[in-house]
């Protein structure tokens, strides 16, 4: 019977535009479902968008969208780009489907009726940003998780029994080790769960943007309990046909970024235990991918959008940097001159140049023809050495992927290479070839056959990890469709005598400086294009050192003015303009600067960092506690190598200090000005 697999991506959020931290875990699945398949695994799939809550919600308010439209248009866009890099994926779950709200209510049913949700009401910190209820902080403290703060919250809730569930899971951690991968993720999670669990709050009722809780319709069900069920959603389970739920599930792998362990860890198999389902057999967690140091997020304005570097190097090169670059389950930079250097190396360089080269030589001197080596007399130590290596890398390539190390199985691949490009080398076959007597025939035959079956062998290794360039370098072996060839089949010696090779074709152009330049204009134009977008021509302009003081000067050259012939705006180039209530939380001054000040300012949904030009009229001690108006959308820029992201919003006499805007009355942080 064919075994099945089941792995997961987690749903992303609607609020922002998928960026390469996204692609990431979208990859290295679409990677471990593509070898699961020509492994003989009958495997599934799946991925898709996480679209309720307050999060999306404001998210939505700020573009002066419904929910509703916001989260088509982001899940869309995140689906074709998972569609433009060919990821394989078998399902697309969208949160607000009929079929995903159906589920979640018949999982809340089957909890309540097992006496594990009761109601009361909670008054505590939550945390926006992460969707997360922090009850161990006071008022105004920052989330224990992300730093940013925390939003006081009193309402009637419901609540599950987690506490219930403590030896539960400390006896699932026991007695299924490999639930949580990697180790030290798995050793946060028992501490945290030793420390003791209380019961969890699973609704909102202020707030409507959510799937209504079964009989009790003023309160919407949590968004991560909405989430977290996606992966048995998608299944079928709550529904008439629940056939792929009971052929999948259990999953076999959740994969996740380290930060949301605790959600898939603690939360998600106690909810199963809850209802009496099965728990997943794996949750393995990555690391970030960082960008100048931090988190590539939105919110820090550091992200680097995907499709630049399809549009330079195209996928396959982005999905073998990250699973060689990165080590798996560890934080790894990212940067173009990085991606640059990596693609030519391993890949023109690499495996492309001896595709090339093995291949050419073959359409020369044999016609196009796999030779065959031809009695022990062609044969040479030399030959059995890479025989051999080709045999021991193939099961070190498995053992290491099954274990996710794809960095190191790459690695053990790739060193295949190397051997084998030496070989050429020493081995000469364009000397062979200059001399066609019959023994230097039947060398050359050899050597070359046993350069193009250890091409072939780390072609057919590679081929999940980079599906487009091995397919092509398998047609031009002539091998057909690499994608039905039984990888967990492959042996030296495959490929057969006579085999008549496609035509050759180099399959990774190297890539000269201009590659790094190019993406990184493209990423720029993108923010720009994004700030021309969103601001009107009058408020763009921020002179150098005193982004905080809003001055008529010149506008960016880069943005187009929008402003009306008469001077005069229409309501919806004002309406581009984000404004909105922020409080203070940090205020200092900036080294060297004597006009500057680096504020960090809370806005309901996140902290930022803004560089203002206040020092000169504000004791940073003054400005903390007080509540300001920033222009929430402008475009990050960097000030005295701080980045500034935002503008703080002050009038400025002409020869006097610049004086900050504020209310009589007073207003909660995140608040619109419209
Ligand atoms: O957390 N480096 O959604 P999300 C590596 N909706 N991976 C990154 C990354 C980075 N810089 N940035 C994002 C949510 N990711 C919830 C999940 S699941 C039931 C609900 C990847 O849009 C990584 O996989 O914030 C991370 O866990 C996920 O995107 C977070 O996506």
């Amino acid at each position: 019977m064919t075994k099945k697999f089941y792995i997961t991506t987690p749903i992303y959020y609607v609020n922002a535009r998928p960026h390469i931290g996204h692609a990431y875990t979208t990859l290295a699945c679409d990677t471990i479902a593509r070898r699961q398949r020509m492994m003989g695994f009958d495997t599934f799939f799946l991925t898709g968008t996480d679209e309720h809550g307050q999060k999306i919600q404001r998210a939505a308010e700020a573009a002066g969208k419904t929910p509703q439209q916001l989260t088509d248009e982001v899940s869309a866009e995140f689906r074709a780009l998972w569609d433009r890099m060919g990821v394989t994926y078998d399902d697309y779950i969208r949160t607000t489907s009929d079929r995903h709200k159906r589920g979640v209510q018949e999982l809340w049913r089957r909890i309540r009726d097992n006496g594990y949700i009761y109601k009361g009401s909670y008054t505590g910190q939550y945390c926006v940003f992460d969707e997360l209820y922090v009850d161990v902080v006071g008022p105004g403290a920052p989330c224990p998780e992300c730093g940013r703060p925390t939003e006081t919250v009193k309402e009637e809730n419901y609540f599950f029994k987690l506490s219930a569930f403590t030896e539960q899971l400390l006896d699932l951690y026991t007695g299924q080790p490999d639930i949580i991968r990697p180790e030290t993720r798995r050793n946060e999670v028992i501490a945290f769960v030793r420390s003791g669990l209380r019961d969890l709050s699973v609704s909102r009722s202020s707030l409507s943007w959510g799937i209504p809780v079964p009989d009790d319709p003023k309160h919407v069900i949590y968004v991560w309990f909405d989430a977290l069920a996606n992966y048995i959603t998608a299944l079928g389970y709550g529904s008439d046909d629940d056939s792929k739920y009971k052929q999948y599930w259990p999953a076999d792998v959740h994969m996740v970024g380290k930060e949301i362990v605790r959600f898939h860890c603690v939360y998600w198999p106690a909810l199963l235990m809850a209802a009496r389902l099965p728990v997943p057999k794996s949750i393995v967690a990555h690391g970030w991918l960082l960008f100048e140091e931090s988190k590539m997020s939105k919110s820090r304005g550091n992200i680097v959008r995907t499709e630049t570097i399809l549009d330079v190097l195209g996928a396959d090169a982005l999905r073998y940097f990250l699973l060689r670059e990165v080590v798996f389950g560890q934080d790894g930079s990212f940067s173009f001159d990085a991606l640059v250097q990596r693609y030519n190396s391993d890949l023109a360089n690499g495996l492309g140049n001896l595709a090339s080269r093995t291949l050419a030589m073959i359409t020369r001197y044999f016609k196009g023809e796999v030779p065959y080596p031809s009695g022990a007399a062609a044969r040479r130590p030399a030959d059995d050495v890479i025989v051999k290596l080709a045999q021991k890398t193939i099961s070190e390539y498995h053992g290491l992927f099954e274990q996710y190390q794809f960095s190191r199985a790459l690695e053990s691949a790739w060193g295949l290479i190397a051997a084998v490009d030496k070989y050429i080398v020493e081995n000469e076959p364009w000397a062979l070839a200059e001399k066609p007597d019959e023994n230097n025939r039947a060398r050359l035959a050899t050597v070359l056959y046993t350069s193009a079956d250890a091409l072939r062998i780390v072609t057919a290794l590679a081929h999940p990890v980079m599906p487009d360039a091995t397919a092509k370098i398998w047609a031009q072996l002539g091998l057909g469709d690499i994608r039905k060839f039984p990888l967990a089949d492959l042996r030296w010696g495959q490929l057969h005598l006579g085999t008549k090779l496609g035509k050759v074709e180099p399959v990774f152009p190297r890539a000269d400086k201009s590659a790094v330049e190019r993406m990184q204009k493209m990423e720029e134009q993108d923010r720009t294009a994004a700030v021309a977008e969103a601001q009107p021509a009058s408020t763009a302009a921020e002179s150098g050192a005193s982004q905080a003081v809003p001055q008529l000067a010149e506008p960016q050259k880069t943005v187009a003015p929008i402003a009306a012939s008469d001077g005069k705006i229409t309501i919806d180039d004002f309406a581009k303009v984000e404004l909105r209530v922020a409080l203070v939380k940090v205020a200092e001054k900036v080294k060297g600067a004597d006009k500057l000040l680096r504020l960090e300012v809370d806005l309901g949904t996140e902290v930022r960092q803004i560089v203002a030009g206040l020092a000169e009229a504000y004791a940073p001690e003054s400005l903390i506690g007080r509540k300001v108006v920033i222009v929430a959308n402008l475009q990050p820029r960097k000030l005295r190598g701080l980045e500034s992201n935002g503008m703080i919003v002050a009038a400025s006499p002409e020869d006097g200090k610049p004086v900050l805007a504020g209310f009589l009355e007073d207003v909660p942080i995140g608040a619109r000005l419209k």
